[in-house]
């Protein structure tokens, strides 16, 4: 069985197809573009993105929003961290919590899958702390200025160890065990 992933993100087809490999279903990236409605709510946007996507009439399908929410900024860039990482990047962000000490993060997934006629949407969530400076190659947007245990960033740790503790690999357990209880995939598996 095959997915489509709906993004313009090749980071997350990437660690979706790692996170998937074990269960036999495959990754296919998929570009569609579809409204993401202005709101605070990560599955707002994600519930209404699978409205616009179904009416489309594409099936068999993973979408996910994900934000960056900092502590110290009460929850920026959080649903516009996309539009931040395009403007003021990485390096805005770290400008912004120059001397602050509090840098408490985390990263938060919404995923939304249609499979089989069936909908499931789940929110995983990684917290970890913002560095000093830009670390790393692997991954891709935040990556390099997140840390989840004050070590290594995402962006200097291989993306299986990601996947392990990462928003989006939490989201995707809870989307197996979802999709196990509804015997959609195989329950050994
Ligand atoms: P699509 O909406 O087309 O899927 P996007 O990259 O715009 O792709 P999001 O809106 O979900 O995806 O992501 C918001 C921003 O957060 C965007 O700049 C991403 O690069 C970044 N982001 C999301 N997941 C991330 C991760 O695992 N590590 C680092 N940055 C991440």
């Amino acid at each position: 069985m095959k997915l489509k992933v709906i993004t313009s993100n090749p980071g997350k087809v990437a660690e979706y197809a790692k996170s998937f490999a074990d269960l036999g279903i495959g990754m296919e990236h998929y570009r569609l573009p579809y409204d993401e409605v202005q709101t605070s709510d990560l599955e707002e946007v994600v519930s209404k993105g699978m409205d616009e996507i179904e009416r489309k009439g594409v099936r068999d399908y993973i979408i996910d929003d994900s934000g960056l929410f900092v502590d110290a900024l009460k929850g920026f860039p959080g649903v516009w961290s996309a539009y931040a990482q395009k403007t003021i990047g990485n390096p805005g962000i770290l400008k912004l919590m120059e001397g602050v000490g509090d840098r408490g993060a985390e990263f938060r997934c919404c995923i939304g899958c249609d499979i089989s006629g069936q909908r499931i949407i789940v929110t995983g969530v990684c917290r970890g702390y913002i560095t000093d400076s830009e670390r790393g190659d692997g991954g891709f947007g935040f990556d390099p200025i997140f840390t989840p245990d004050g070590g290594r960033t995402f962006a200097e740790i291989p993306i299986e160890e990601k996947n392990g503790m990462s928003h989006r690999g939490n989201a995707v357990k809870l989307l197996i065990e979802e999709m196990k209880k509804r015997n959609l995939v195989r329950a050994h598996q």
